[in-house]
């Protein structure tokens, strides 16, 4: 024991971390090595608490999820379906409007729209989607599509990724969520990714969408195949990226959900694993404001433990769900629906301020923390 009450052989990570210095590859893989959970994750709370206080973020919003035919074929996915298989859907315009109108009924502020990679769907579908929503709901966030998705639409549809960047800005897209970077390491992509686009593209792609002015999010997949070596050359690869481009806005630690996969027969990553992780991201990620603790996958009471871990973001209501949510529930549906009353008392409960944002983290709301 020492004056940090750490493991002393974190010591060396912890000056770093009390002299706001950048941790190292080695210092992420020793921080993942560590058994004292606590102690990493004070080291995170530290550095969460200088960037955010108690300040804890949440939104309003929905998913939309427009198809879920996808060619890809990854392994972890239980949401995808092949043109010849059963189970398929593309919504029209006008069923994503409905959807998008309740959401706004029930205050949302953003819709989080991904789906599949259809090879049955002209370029226009999106366009038109884009500006069918922007000019019936032109206060809504769209955060649309991920860098695999513009990967797709760029070599799909014959256009340069400035075009495909800028054709999707102009029909409404405001920033772009954080998925398909799953585990960057390409061992790990060829064995659960194989079809996807590759670490280098997303992130050239990820640093392009930034030069246009549009920020993005980024996320990990973890607790599947991949080594705590993969997690950190992965982290590294974001912080890399994140000083050239600076539009990463929030890095979300996505827990892999095995059931309904082809990965069905791993665990899945434990509740100690998770902790860590987010730790352990918050420590590497020094160029990251935000940290966030996605529930849906957590679950809520791990989720709000997170928040002492470094996280400091809650992610959103997601009312009304969202088909490729629901294939990685978690908890039982009902548990997977939370009301903003909710979530402010998850947030409070745990001891933090909880700020209603808009996606680019202007706060809309404060809730004083409970007397
Ligand atoms: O890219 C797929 C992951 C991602 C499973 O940007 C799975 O704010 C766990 O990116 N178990 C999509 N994860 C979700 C995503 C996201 C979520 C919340 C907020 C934001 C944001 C982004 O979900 C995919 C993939 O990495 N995923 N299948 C699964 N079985």
């Amino acid at each position: 024991m020492n004056e940090y009450f750490i493991d002393p052989k974190l010591n060396p990570i912890a000056e770093k971390v009390i002299a706001d210095e950048r941790l190292s590859f080695d210092d992420g893989v020793a921080l993942f090595a560590s058994d004292d959970l606590h102690g990493v994750g004070r080291l995170a709370d530290i550095v969460r608490r200088r960037k955010h206080g108690l300040n804890t973020y949440f939104n309003v919003n929905r998913h939309l999820n427009p198809t879920n035919y996808c060619y890809a074929d990854c392994k972890f996915c239980g949401f995808f379906v092949k043109h010849n298989q059963e189970g398929g859907y593309t919504h029209n315009i006008d069923e994503n409007l409905a959807m998008a109108r309740q959401a706004r009924m029930q205050g949302a502020t953003e819709l989080h729209i991904v789906g599949g990679l259809n090879t049955r769907l002209p370029f226009s579908y999106y366009t038109d989607l884009l500006s069918t929503l922007k000019r019936e709901f032109p206060e809504m966030h769209l955060k649309a599509f991920t860098m695999v998705e513009l990967d797709f639409f760029a070599k799909f549809y014959k256009m340069s990724d400035e075009e495909v960047i800028q054709k999707l800005h102009e029909a409404g897209m405001d920033s772009c969520p954080g998925g398909g970077a799953e585990i960057f390491h390409e061992r790990v992509r060829q064995q659960i990714c194989t079809h996807k686009t590759d670490a280098q593209r997303w992130l050239d792609l990820a640093g392009k969408v930034h030069q246009a002015g549009i920020k993005t999010n980024a996320t990990m997949l973890y607790g599947h195949i991949e080594n705590h070596e993969d997690r950190v050359d992965h982290l590294v690869k974001l912080r890399e990226q994140q000083d050239k481009s600076g539009g990463f806005q929030c890095f979300i630690p996505l827990a892999f959900y095995p059931p309904g996969s082809q990965l069905a027969y791993l665990p899945g990553p434990s509740g100690i694993d998770s902790l860590k992780t987010i730790a352990v991201s918050r420590l590497l990620l020094d160029n990251f404001d935000h940290i966030k603790a996605y529930w849906v996958m957590l679950g809520k009471r791990l989720a709000q433990t997170a928040l002492h871990f470094g996280a400091n973001d809650f992610d959103g209501t997601i009312s009304g769900g969202g088909e490729l949510m629901e294939s990685y529930l978690v908890e039982s549906k009902s548990e997977n629906e939370a009301s903003k009353q909710e979530i402010i008392h998850l947030i409070q409960e745990a001891g933090f301020k909880a700020i209603e944002r808009d996606t680019v983290y202007h706060p809309l709301r404060e809730y004083e923390l409970a007397a």
